[in-house]
């Protein structure tokens, strides 16, 4: 049998690896066939293309590299250079920012670089100005100190965890909440959207250094054009993290009030969600910030990971093809298409739907937490992820949610029609599944009574409906 290039690839790659260690390569084979197996549901992944993957497999992977293009600490970084100028290249065209810094390796990553700019721009530069002295090591540890005291408003504002906002956003347990004086905005309690008059109240009274936008479960758009006249008005520096849904603004699904990057100081995210890269982290910022995120690395971020920049350069390349914008409007569809399902079956969704990526279903109505709900699904061959709804009464571990996204099932090629079938099965589950008890008999969050049979038949309804959209089908392995 004749092989294409993609499966001639991974096989080499896998009989390579397994030379070494099989069970890594064992292991290799069994993800491939985990993931084309399962109904993937969480709203943060994603398939990226073989293109991209491949790309992270080579001996960029040993070059140190930090510094940034043209200007670095190692020698014998030209290669890296080209493939760091493509990446940063096709994010500016892609997003039209004017600056582009492709090096953190995570989101978290993206938004330390991001912090560590804003403070520097806002705290350090007018201190050593004040002080005319060039760099920070030029003044005594004792003026430094005074300076910072007198300059350093060290405040931000930004969403609630609980909310849908992210944990770098200021929750206080994360490094964002010990780093700044830290207070969070809601979502109105009656119709769990954002109350941009409750977020100016928030910012008059706190009047934060940042004010921050972005979330990793408010299925909503953000109206990015009232946030920065908010964070205008207070003299704050507007950043967004668009991790979740970068996807959806490289494909011209949210424009105007709704892309970030016209409003916003500085944008971070992510390259392997719903813009389908690879796993790492972006920052994008006019001129004013461009100096201070070039020194992310060695600042804030280990060295560079060369090989990932050059798979972002790849994606990125992949997104601003014609048909990314098709593929972004068919994740909305879909996620639309999934809420519409959802609600016909009498679940309760935060919001009563979705305008992006992502859906979050209230699972206390079927009586259960989203552990029990999270696992039940898993047993069901459905892979989503509990989550905190708003003022959720079961905390941050149990939850009384599940949030649930359309990037995945959509990169395979599911519509609108196979959206309903998946209502229909992530009800079955959970209408089906009751509470357990704990060995004294008391309620437990986590134990859940799910008849096997019924977990089966719906694994069953999962595989067949995956039957017909096959994952990396130019792919074999065996
Ligand atoms: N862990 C990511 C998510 O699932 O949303 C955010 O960091």
């Amino acid at each position: 049998m004749s092989l294409n290039a993609e499966s001639t690839a991974f096989r080499s790659a896998l009989e390579v690896i397994r030379a070494v260690e099989p069970r890594v390569a064992d292991a290799i084979g069994a993800e491939l066939a985990d993931q084309r197996e399962s109904l993937k549901l969480i709203a943060s992944e994603n398939y990226a293309s073989p293109a991209t993957l491949l790309t992270m497999g080579n001996w960029f992977s040993d070059k140190y590299a930090e510094g940034t293009v043209g200007r670095r600490f190692y020698a014998g970084c030209q290669n890296v250079d080209t493939v760091e100028a493509l990446a940063a290249e096709h994010a500016k065209e892609l997003f039209g920012a004017s600056h582009a810094y492709v090096q953190p390796h995570s989101g978290i990553d993206a938004n330390l670089v991001a912090f560590w700019a804003i403070l520097a721009d806002r705290v350090e530069s007018p201190a050593l100005k004040k002080a005319q002295v060039r760099q920070v090591n030029d003044l005594t540890e004792a003026d430094w100190f005074a300076l910072r005291r007198e300059l350093g408003n060290q405040r931000m504002l930004g969403m609630s965890l609980d909310a849908g906002g992210h944990l770098t956003h200021g929750f206080r347990p994360n490094i964002s909440g010990k780093m700044f004086d830290q207070r969070s905005y809601g979502t109105d309690p009656a119709t769990g959207l954002i109350d941009y008059d409750r977020v100016a109240e928030a910012a008059r009274e706190f009047k934060p250094l940042i004010l921050v936008a972005g979330y990793s479960a408010y299925p909503r758009k953000v109206n990015f054009r009232i946030m920065r006249e908010i964070a205008d008005s207070v003299g704050a520096t507007f950043m967004v993290d668009m991790a979740h849904f970068a996807g959806l603004v490289a494909g011209k699904v949210f424009t105007g009030d709704f892309d970030p990057v016209p409003h916003a100081h500085i944008v971070t995210t992510t390259t392997h969600k719903s813009l389908r890269g690879p796993r790492g982290g972006m920052v994008l910022c006019g001129p004013e910030l461009a100096d201070q995120v070039d020194r992310g690395c060695p600042m804030v971020l280990g060295g560079p990971l060369p090989h990932v920049m050059a798979a972002k350069a790849v994606a990125l390349a992949e997104a601003r093809r014609p048909d990314f914008a098709d593929y972004a409007q068919r994740i909305v569809d879909n996620a639309q298409a999934l809420a519409e399902g959802l609600l016909r079956r009498g679940t309760t969704l935060v919001t009563g739907g979705t305008d992006n990526h992502l859906v979050l279903l209230d699972v206390s109505g079927y009586g259960l937490t989203g552990r029990q709900a999270e696992q039940a699904l898993l047993d069901s061959g459905i892979v989503t992820n509990r989550n905190a709804v708003p003022q959720d009464r079961n905390g941050a571990w149990y939850t009384s949610g599940i949030r649930i996204g359309t990037p995945a099932l959509t990169s395979r090629g599911l519509g609108t029609a196979e959206m309903d079938v998946t209502a229909e099965l992530i009800h079955t589950v959970l209408s089906q599944t009751t509470p357990g008890a704990n060995a004294d008999g008391t309620p437990s969050k986590a134990k859940y009574v799910l008849d096997p049979a019924v977990a089966d038949k719906i694994s069953k309804q999962a595989t067949d409906l995956l039957a017909g959209f096959p994952l990396y089908p130019t792919i074999t392995l065996s």
